[in-house]
C-alpha cells in the first residue's frame, strides 16, 4: 500500500502550491514513490478522526502500515531517510542537509510566515505598516545571511538535498513581495528547484486539486 498524506480540499491558495502539503508531495516526487492523498475540509480537520493523526488538526499528516506522522519536516525526513536521493550518504554531508532542513523550518520560515499571516490578520490595525517593516527587516537578515552562503552554488550544500527542497518551498512564499528580488542568486535558486521534474509533478497534482471537483481520495502513480 502507498503512503497516504492529507492535503487541503480547497487550499486557500487557490492552487498557489503554499500549503505544506506541497513539501510532502515534492519529497515523494523527487524519490519516486508513489502516494494517494485524502482531501479534508477545515472542518473535518477539527474532528476527532483527522485530531488522531495530527494533535493540532492541520494538514499534512502522512500514513503508511502503523506509522502516522505530522509535521511536514518530520514527513519529509522520514522520506528522505527510507529512499535515496534526498540526503547524502556521507555521515557529515547527511548531518549538515539535515541542519539545512532545521535552517528552513526554524530560521527561515518563522519571519517569512509571520509577515504572511500579518498580511491577513492585521491589515486594518494602526500599526500595520510599521510591523510590516520590522518583519521585513527581519526577513532580510535571514535572506541576507543564505544569499552570501548560497553564492553562485546552485544548492546549499553539494547535490540536492531535503534541505533546499525545504528551503525552496519556504521561499517561494516570498514571490511578487520583492523581497526575493533584492537578492538574485536566491530567487535564482528558487527558479532551479521550480524547475525540477518532481516539484514540477507535485505542483501540477496539489493544482489538479483545486481546479477539479473533486473531494476525497487522489492517487499519484
Ligand atoms: N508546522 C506544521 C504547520 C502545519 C500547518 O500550518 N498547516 C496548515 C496548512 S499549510 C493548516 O493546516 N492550516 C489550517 C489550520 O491550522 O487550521 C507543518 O510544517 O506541518
Amino acid at each position: 500500500m502507498p503512503p497516504t498524506i492529507t492535503a487541503f480540499e480547497r487550499s486557500p491558495d487557490g492552487g498557489k502550491g503554499m500549503a505544506r502539503d506541497m513539501r510532502v508531495r515534492w519529497a515523494l516526487e523527487e524519490v519516486g514513490q508513489p502516494y494517494d492523498v485524502r482531501l479534508v475540509s477545515f472542518k473535518a480537520m477539527k474532528q476527532p478522526a483527522h485530531l488522531a493523526l495530527h494533535p493540532f488538526g492541520q494538514i499534512p499528516t502522512y500514513e503508511e502500515g502503523d506509522l502516522a506522522l505530522f509535521e511536514s519536516g518530520a514527513i519529509v525526513f522520514h522520506i528522505a531517510e527510507c529512499h535515496a536521493g534526498l540526503l547524502p550518504d556521507d555521515a557529515n554531508a547527511r548531518a549538515r542537509a539535515i541542519a539545512w532542513m532545521f535552517a528552513a523550518l526554524d530560521t527561515v520560515e518563522p519571519p517569512i510566515f509571520d509577515r504572511s499571516l500579518a498580511k491577513i490578520l492585521e491589515r486594518d490595525e494602526p500599526w500595520f505598516e510599521q510591523r510590516q517593516r520590522v518583519l521585513e527587516d527581519s526577513i532580510r537578515k535571514r535572506l541576507g545571511g543564505l544569499s552570501v552562503r548560497l553564492g553562485d552554488a546552485d544548492w546549499l550544500d553539494g547535490a540536492f538535498s531535503a534541505g533546499d527542497l525545504l528551503m525552496v518551498t519556504v521561499l517561494r512564499r516570498l514571490q511578487g513581495s520583492g523581497l526575493l528580488e533584492e537578492y538574485p542568486n536566491l530567487a535564482a535558486y528558487v527558479a532551479r528547484g521550480e524547475a525540477r521534474p518532481a516539484y514540477k509533478h507535485a505542483f501540477e497534482a496539489q493544482l489538479a486539486v483545486f481546479t477539479s471537483a473533486s473531494t476525497g481520495l487522489q492517487r499519484r502513480a
